[in-house]
């Protein structure tokens, strides 16, 4: 314990802080961890369908991975510069098939997932899952579960149910829960001449979808107001999924942080979502104008969300994802830096004295209230977020670029000979 670090939580315990407690806290999150930002979305399919459904990774950084071996090196490296708890958030689009045994999205399997399970079992991580309902040649006219045409929506349901057993498997072999979270990107570049038609026939395609009692899996569906080129109207919007959450007793309606109107942000959902959920499915990400998916900062909307989760005690039920994909930098170093934003986001909601502001609150001390938000702001907090890298035995913030750097040169490089 070095002299900052004590200087620092005696500041913090004037304030009736406990910093200890605060890093003990902070080290039983977990913390879903997406596979898709190490290769820009592209999975293991090999079918040469483009990224589709609205949502882009831009830039051509070097060095993407592209195999199971690539990816899982690339996050065990991410993963060794990252402190706590870690899951993993995979996709249906990167199973991994044994030699001759490919399967399409409608029959996919548990043994197609054999090779993460053996992952997962090794590092000692819980898997999360993603069926994938774009980057295929049966997302028809834009449409999944919402299409007019049977034969599609008919496939995309048997993805669906396909996915949920490939997630109570993950819960069994791994012995945790299995977050599945569903998302389409079925929606109208413009003006719609029927909004109901394909919300009528999600509903039945996602009540097809979960009509399967499967143990250890917790379902999710994840709303969106627009995408690229989805601009005018999204099926799977906010108010359809979470009427059908509450509608669903054991089915959540997962907030993204980029899903919502450009200045809409989350923090508020969290505390009127709790009113009525005994779980909270994040997907963390950043929106910058009219697209998500940047590389969560260290900002004053995460760190909202964060301290939400805290003041609402909901640690115990949040299920955290990341959700940013960036190929215009280092796609090892965006999952570091992503991720050790949220921790440090979770350890600065942990360090406020709550209680102490509510009160004010409550008895209109509103100057007083003001005061102290700000003057919170400027505590010693990356003192105490050191020493929580330091016992978590992963380099501080400044140290741990060298790390990547080397793995470029050495690892990264070599994927793309000049
Ligand atoms: C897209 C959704 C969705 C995807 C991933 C790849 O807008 O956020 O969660 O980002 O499933
Ligand atoms: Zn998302």
């Amino acid at each position: 314990m070095n002299e900052y670090y004590q200087a620092a939580g005696a500041r913090y315990a004037a304030l009736g802080v406990n910093t200890e407690a605060a890093m003990e806290a902070l080290a039983r999150v977990p913390v879903s961890i997406h596979c898709w930002q190490g290769d820009d979305v592209t999975g293991f399919e090999n079918s040469g369908e483009a990224l589709s459904g609205g949502i882009q990774a831009t830039g051509n950084y070097p060095g993407k991975a592209r195999t199971f071996a690539e990816l899982t090196a690339d996050f065990d490296k991410a993963c060794s510069l990252i402190p706590g708890r870690k899951r993993i958030n995979l996709h249906a689009s990167y199973a991994v098939f044994p030699p001759g045994d490919k399967a399409d999205r409608d029959a996919l399997a548990p043994r197609h997932f054999a090779a993460w399970v053996e992952y997962a079992k090794s590092r000692n991580i819980g898997i999360d899952f993603n069926p994938t309902f774009f980057s295929h040649p049966m997302v028809k006219n834009g449409m999944t579960l919402a299409s007019p045409n049977e034969a599609v929506r008919a496939f995309w349901i048997r993805h669906g149910q396909a996915c949920r057993r490939i997630a109570a498997y993950f819960a069994k072999e791994l012995n945790t829960y299995c977050l599945c979270n569903v998302w389409i990107p079925d929606g109208l570049k413009d003006v719609p001449a029927d909004r109901l038609g394909p919300r009528l026939r999600l509903e039945d395609s996602l009540n097809q979808i979960f009509a399967e009692k499967l143990p250890g899996v917790i379902d999710s569906v994840e709303s969106k107001v627009f995408g690229i080129g989805v601009e005018a109207y999204t099926v799977g919007s906010h108010e359809f999924y979470l009427g059908y959450a509450v509608a669903h007793p054991g089915i959540y309606a997962l907030l993204d942080s980029g899903h919502f109107h450009p200045t809409e942000a989350i923090a508020d959902k969290i505390p009127a979502m709790l009113c009525r959920f005994d779980r909270l499915a994040l997907h963390l990400t950043r929106p910058v104008h009219w697209d998500s998916d940047h590389v969560l900062r260290f900002d004053d909307d995460l760190r909202e969300i964060t301290c939400e989760l805290v003041r609402c005690d909901a640690l115990q039920k949040a299920l955290i994802g990341l959700d940013f994909f960036d190929a215009s930098i280092n796609r090892v170093a965006a999952w570091v830096i992503g991720t050790r934003n949220l921790q440090k986001a979770l350890l600065y909601a942990l360090l406020m004295p709550h209680a102490q502001l509510a009160r004010m609150q409550d008895e209109a001390r509103f100057t007083e209230l003001m005061t102290a938000q700000e003057a919170y702001k400027t505590l010693p907090f990356g003192t105490v977020w050191d020493a929580y890298c330091q016992r978590q035995s992963v380099p501080a913030d400044g140290e741990w670029y060298p790390h990547i750097e080397q793995y470029e040169q050495t690892v990264l490089k070599a994927r793309n000979p000049a």
